[in-house]
C-alpha cells in the first residue's frame, strides 16, 4: 500500500485479523508461495541471516503489503522476503519491523506476527538488539530469551482476551537452539517503550525485578505469536550493556557497529538453528 494511502489499521473499525489475512493474501500473490512454515523477524545485527537460510523465493517491499507501515529508522530493512530452506521449509522473513515507540499504536507493531501467523507459520523467531544487564555478558554476544517483562503497560490483545504465558518463549525451541549452540546463555527480557535508552536507576529496577534484557520490541510481539497460537522462540543480540551497567554513555552508532560485527556469527548461529527447527 503506498504512503499517500491510510494504512488499513489506522481505522478504528477494521478487524486487525481481517487486515492480517489480506496482508498473508498479498505475500501468497506476489511471493507465489502459499503457505510458509516458520516466520523471523530480524532485529538490528541480524539482518545477513536471511542471507543463508536458503534461496531467496521473493523479496517484496512492505509498502507492496496490507497494513505494513515504512519503516521508522535507517539499519531496518524494509522489505519482506520468502526463502525455501535446503530441506524444503518456507521461512518469511520479516526485516520491516514497527517499534511501539513510533506512536502508531499497538495494532501496527503486532501486524507483521499476525499476517506471519496467517500465511500459515506454526513457529515465530524473533530477534533484536538490546542491551544486557548480566555483567559478564560482552557486546556481541546473542542470548536466548527466556521469558519477559511488559514494561510498556500496552498489550496487542483487544478487549477481554484472557491469553495464558506460561512458557510463552518455548523450552522445546530453546533447547534446540542450544543442540546448535550449547554455550548460548538466556535472561528475561524487559521490554520499556523507549526510544530513549533507561536510566542508571531504571536499569537498577529491571535487575530488581528480574530482568537481564532490556529492549523495545519483542514482548509486545511475542504476545501477539501466542495470540496467534504460534511457538516462539526470541534471540537478543546484547548489543551494549545496559545504562549504568557499562559506564561509557549510549550511543546508536556504537550499537549500531557492535551490531555489524558480530552479524556474521550470529546470522550463521540463527541459519543453523532454523534448519533445526
Ligand atoms: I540495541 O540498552 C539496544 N536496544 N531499552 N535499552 C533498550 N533498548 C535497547 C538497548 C538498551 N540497546
Amino acid at each position: 500500500m503506498p504512503e499517500t494511502h491510510s494504512n488499513p489499521l489506522d481505522d478504528p473499525s477494521a478487524n486487525p485479523f481481517e487486515v492480517a489475512a489480506l496482508a498473508a493474501a498479498d505475500i501468497a500473490r506476489l511471493s507465489g508461495v502459499e503457505k510458509h512454515d516458520i516466520a523471523l523477524t530480524l532485529g538490528s545485527g541480524w539482518g545477513k541471516a536471511a542471507d543463508i537460510i536458503g534461496e531467496t523465493v521473493a523479496t517484496l517491499p512492505a509498502t507492496e503489503v496490507t497494513g505494513f507501515s515504512k519503516p521508522a529508522l535507517e539499519g531496518h530493512v524494509g522489505t519482506l522476503r520468502s526463502i525455501r530452506t535446503p530441506d524444503g521449509k518456507h521461512v518469511l522473513v520479516i526485516g520491516a519491523r514497527t517499534h511501539y515507540y513510533e506512536s502508531h499504536g499497538v495494532r501496527r507493531v503486532v501486524h507483521s506476527v499476525r499476517t506471519a501467523a496467517a500465511t500459515g507459520a506454526k513457529t515465530m523467531v524473533l530477534t533484536n538488539g538490546a542491551g544486557g544487564i548480566r555483567e559478564s555478558w560482552k557486546p556481541g554476544q546473542p542470548v536466548l530469551i527466556s521469558d519477559h517483562i511488559n514494561l510498556t503497560a500496552d498489550s496487542p490483545l483487544e478487549g477481554a482476551t484472557f491469553i495464558d504465558l506460561t512458557d510463552l518463549y518455548s523450552k522445546r525451541l530453546r533447547d534446540i537452539a542450544r543442540t546448535v549452540d550449547p554455550t548460548l546463555d538466556e535472561g528475561v527480557y524487559c521490554q520499556f517503550r523507549g526510544p530513549h535508552y533507561e536510566t542508571p536507576a531504571e536499569v537498577q529496577m529491571a535487575k530488581a525485578i528480574g530482568g537481564h534484557i532490556v529492549g523495545m520490541s519483542t514482548a509486545l510481539e511475542a504476545i501477539a505469536a501466542r495470540e496467534a497460537g504460534m511457538e516462539i522462540l526470541g534471540f537478543s543480540l546484547i548489543t551494549n550493556l545496559a545504562a549504568g551497567i557499562q559506564q561509557t554513555p549510549l550511543s546508536h552508532a556504537e550499537v549500531i557497529e557492535a551490531g555489524r560485527e558480530a552479524e556474521p556469527v550470529i546470522s550463521a548461529l540463527l541459519a543453523r538453528v532454523v534448519e533445526a527447527l
